[in-house]
């Protein structure tokens, strides 16, 4: 085991373990992989797992319903453990809680994180934090269950092993995970794949409204407030909707407009080279990263606005 880690835990008898608001697929991973090995491996030692409720699509990670939501359920603990928590604003309720426990570690991999806790593991070249926290661990003493929880983090970060932040180590630990035996297909399917019937049906739907332009260069789909009304959507039923555009031949730029209320229209954009599509959301008020952006816009009929958009795109692509 990593020494620093080694150390903290040896000093600690009530261990609390955190991550951050609206847990992900590697922040529930990372969280209950090492609620598990600790539980296995450090039977003696009190250990509880304070996060946000994460969705139920996590539930066949073991340990998922010991997960506490009660930001008061420990008082005292001598180590507070964060993970994939990149900025203390992130622990949202329970950042109480992280302050009061008498030492603090955080485990993370993203490259802004500002140390803000008494000790910080940070590996901004891991593609996740569950990659970082299997280096931290033994090999040997990680079983199938502690297996599929880092499997879960390693997957939905790395986009199922597509992002850049893939490296040929992240496949070496996924297969030191595949060999302990874990329901590795099922795992992608279920934390990252899977969709529920309206998802599905609004993904038909705005596939079917697409729009190409630009010589096929641009695609957008437009998606009335009445029409997620009629499939009784939420606003979260359509992530996944920009990225399936952009998959399209010929595509460089591909925009979801979406009406969150009446005349508020939300733009999701997904871009190829040479697109930039945070300067396109930029003209919005809005921002992001380069190849994937967005921003709101209020008082433009949707048409209007996917004018103004194809042009900004097209005017990148002839410089
Ligand atoms: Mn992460």
């Amino acid at each position: 085991m990593d020494q620093v880690l080694k150390e903290k835990l040896g000093r600690a008898q009530t261990i609390v373990l955190m991550g951050h608001v609206r847990p992900d697929g590697d922040c529930v991973g990372s969280v209950l992989a090492l609620y598990l090995y600790l539980k296995k491996n450090e039977p003696s030692k009190n250990v509880t797992v304070c996060l946000e409720k994460p969705l139920e699509k996590f539930k066949y990670l073991s340990g998922f319903s010991e997960i506490v939501s009660d930001a008061d359920a420990v008082q005292h603990p001598d180590l507070a453990i964060a993970l994939d928590v990149s900025d203390k604003g992130r622990l949202g309720g329970f950042t109480a809680l992280f302050d009061r426990a008498a030492d603090q570690l955080n485990i993370d991999h993203h490259i802004t994180n500002p140390h803000f806790a008494a000790t910080t593991i940070c590996d901004p070249s891991a593609s996740s934090t569950c990659e970082l926290l299997y280096t931290l661990l033994d090999a040997e003493r990680i079983d199938a269950e502690i297996a599929a929880a880092l499997y879960t983090g390693i997957v939905t970060d790395s986009g199922v092993f597509k992002y850049s932040s893939t490296s040929p180590r992240t496949m070496n630990i996924a297969a030191d995970l595949i060999a302990k035996g874990i329901p590795f297909g099922e795992i992608i399917d279920g934390s990252f794949y899977r969709k529920t019937y309206v998802q599905n049906k609004i993904m038909g739907l705005a596939l079917l409204n697409a729009v190409e332009n630009a010589d096929g260069t641009v695609i957008y789909a437009i998606i009335s407030a009445e029409e997620q009304a009629r499939m009784e959507t939420v606003h979260a039923d359509l992530d996944g909707i920009s990225e399936q555009l952009r998959l399209t031949v010929g595509v460089k730029c591909a925009v979801l407009c979406s009406e969150m209320e009446p005349g508020s229209w939300k733009l999701s954009l997904r871009s190829l080279e040479p697109i930039d599509v945070a300067a396109i959301a930029m003209m919005y008020g809005g921002g992001g990263h380069v190849r994937a952006a967005g921003c709101t816009i209020v008082g433009k009929r949707p048409e209007e606005i996917m004018e103004e958009v194809v042009r900004a795109a097209e005017a990148q692509m002839h410089v």
